[in-house]
């Protein structure tokens, strides 16, 4: 099929949804043209007569399947949805190591990344002020005075009592900034080797970052500054990636993991620092039915609600990771000795 031959795709979305940053940048990359509503997804869902997903999540594609127009969520499968749909561009190597790596460094942005975003954008109360301002007029730059002051009051009441979901808290606070700073030191050596997280070409996970990163650098003060000063390079990166239309990807821009630089290494250290404590903490309440867990993280106690989506992305990896055979194996785990991310893989 050719994009000529199609409507555009639509989805609703927000302009301050990490999630939905990351798919209008990869819709523009892989040149698939595209409508988007900004606005709830319920709305355009009744209008359209189409089952509202559950749960209703920035963003919401509409996608015509055999037995009707379908409201889908959930940005990692649709990514590979849209890869099987249409041909060249991919954002998914198929070098089967390759793509494993990049298959981690989107889970970590939409897992763990977020949890910067969520945290920097309500725990201070200058960022909660900015972004309960600025989230209604997002959606209508002309709302009505007094209907802005209420929904600015009702979002920023009902997203500072939301921190927890993310485990924000006062004793999580210095771990999350410790983290993002690593994190961004870590952007700031590799983004000096090359453009994209695996090579001259961006893949799934270079989207999934730069989502996060559209928040962070772009709209929230607070991390916006703390990017300024630990990695310019991240702050260029995310002007950088938000139209890459213009790039011609080959093959070989996809750089074999045996001769990455060693600075994808210090992104890994920190997916094994942070994120795999995390991820199996998670796993194991969900195994054993309770409602929270609490794991140390970097040096200090970390408590949280217990996500079963969180424990199927930790699943989806272990899969993939068994699925990888002989020399693929042997290069993924070459990369990931040492860093931490091998606790995540024990099967
Ligand atoms: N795993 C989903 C996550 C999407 C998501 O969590 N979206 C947020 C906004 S960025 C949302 O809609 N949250 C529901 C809410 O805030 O009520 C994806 O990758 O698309």
């Amino acid at each position: 099929m050719t994009m000529a031959d199609e409507e555009p795709i639509h989805l609703v979305g927000g302009w301050g949804s990490p999630y939905t940053q990351k798919m209008i940048a990869l819709l523009r990359y892989r040149r698939l043209p595209y409508r988007i509503t900004w606005g709830q997804p319920e709305q355009t869902c009744d209008a359209l007569g189409v089952a509202r997903p559950t749960p209703v999540l920035l963003p919401t594609f509409f996608f015509q399947e055999a037995d009707g127009l379908k409201a889908i969520t959930d940005s990692t499968p649709i990514i590979r949805r849209l890869e099987a749909m249409f041909s060249g561009r991919s954002v998914t190597p198929k070098n089967p190591g390759l793509a494993f790596i990049d298959y981690l460094i989107e889970d970590f942005a939409d897992e763990w990344c977020t949890k910067y975003m969520f945290h920097y954008r309500w725990y201070a109360p200058a960022d909660a002020d900015n972004a309960g301002t600025l989230l209604p007029l997002s959606f209508d730059v002309s709302m009505a005075t007094q209907d802005h002051e209420h929904l600015k009051q009702w979002v920023t009441e009902r997203q500072v009592k939301r921190l927890y979901v993310v485990g924000s808290n006062d004793s999580s606070a210095p771990v999350i900034d410790a983290s993002y700073r690593r994190f961004l030191a870590a952007m700031e050596n590799h983004l000096a080797e090359q453009h994209f997280m695996l090579g001259h070409r961006p893949g799934a996970g270079d989207f999934g970052l730069y989502g996060q990163l559209t928040q962070l650098v772009g709209f929230d003060p607070t991390p916006r500054r703390i990017a300024h000063e630990v990695s310019p390079r991240t702050v260029a990166w995310v002007d950088h990636l938000s139209d890459q239309s213009g790039h011609a990807p080959s093959e070989q821009d996809w750089i074999a993991l045996g001769d990455q630089p060693a600075s994808l290494r210090e992104l890994m250290s920190e997916i094994g620092r942070v994120y795999a404590p995390a991820q199996l903490a998670n796993a194991r309440a969900v195994q054993a039915g309770e409602k929270t867990w609490s794991a140390t993280i970097d040096g200090a106690q970390w408590n949280q609600r217990t996500f079963s989506y969180q424990a199927k992305c930790l699943a989806w990896t272990n899969e993939r990771y068994q699925a990888l055979k002989g020399g693929d194996r042997t290069e993924v785990d070459a990369l990931l000795q040492g860093t931490g991310v091998e606790a995540m893989l024990a099967g």
